[in-house]
């Protein structure tokens, strides 16, 4: 699987999946949930209704993840996940490594090859930006059925710069 960097707007990727960083009700919200949610339009949040009347009765838990439709959006699906709210008192990066991984293995259970992610927690959950790139490459240096390519969108050029310099000094753990 090849990894990529690019900057812009997530809902703008032509790819099959393009993941969400949402929170566990599943119901919208601000950053780049709201941006999906608005041009992906109802058929969106349709879906996440039908997952909470579902399997999802009490939200979807951090470090989740769920498809549904993409609605009116480039992509073919969507994939929601949950990252964690940063912590200075206990380690959360399993969480949101696990945003990552859990997103390419649904992806996978689609059928799909390229996927692109958001910088999971680096927005309102105040993840530091470094750290939230140097848990998305751990995460994403894994090969996963089908998928071809997984693209890290970072929203602006200062975070695709840190974005960069992060990938530059990357080493893979054995
Ligand atoms: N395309 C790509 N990246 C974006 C876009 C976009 N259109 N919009 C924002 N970002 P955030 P979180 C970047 O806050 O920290 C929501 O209200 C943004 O600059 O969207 O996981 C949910 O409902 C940042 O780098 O997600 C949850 O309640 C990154 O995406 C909560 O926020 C993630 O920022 C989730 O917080």
């Amino acid at each position: 699987m090849r990894i990529e960097l690019v900057t812009g707007d997530i809902t703008a990727e032509q790819v099959d999946v393009i993941v969400n960083a949402a929170n566990s009700s599943l119901l919208g919200g601000g950053g780049v949930d709201g941006a999906i949610h608005r041009r992906g339009g109802p058929a969106v949040l349709d879906d996440c209704r039908a997952l909470r009347a579902g399997h999802y009765g009490r939200g979807l838990p951090t470090g989740q993840a769920v498809a549904t439709t993409a609605g009116r959006l480039p992509a073919r699906w969507v994939v929601h996940t949950v990252g964690p709210v940063f912590s200075t008192d206990e380690d959360r990066a399993p969480l949101l490594r696990s945003c990552y991984t859990t997103s390419l293995t649904v992806a996978a259970t689609l059928g799909a090859r390229s996927i692109a992610f958001p910088l999971i927690s680096a927005g309102v959950y105040r993840w530091p930006k470094a750290d939230a790139v140097l848990q998305a490459l751990t995460a994403l240096h894994t090969e996963s059925p089908g998928i071809q390519v997984a693209r890290l969108v970072l929203f602006d050029e200062p975070t695709y710069r840190i974005a960069e310099q992060v990938y530059e000094s990357f080493t893979p753990r054995p």
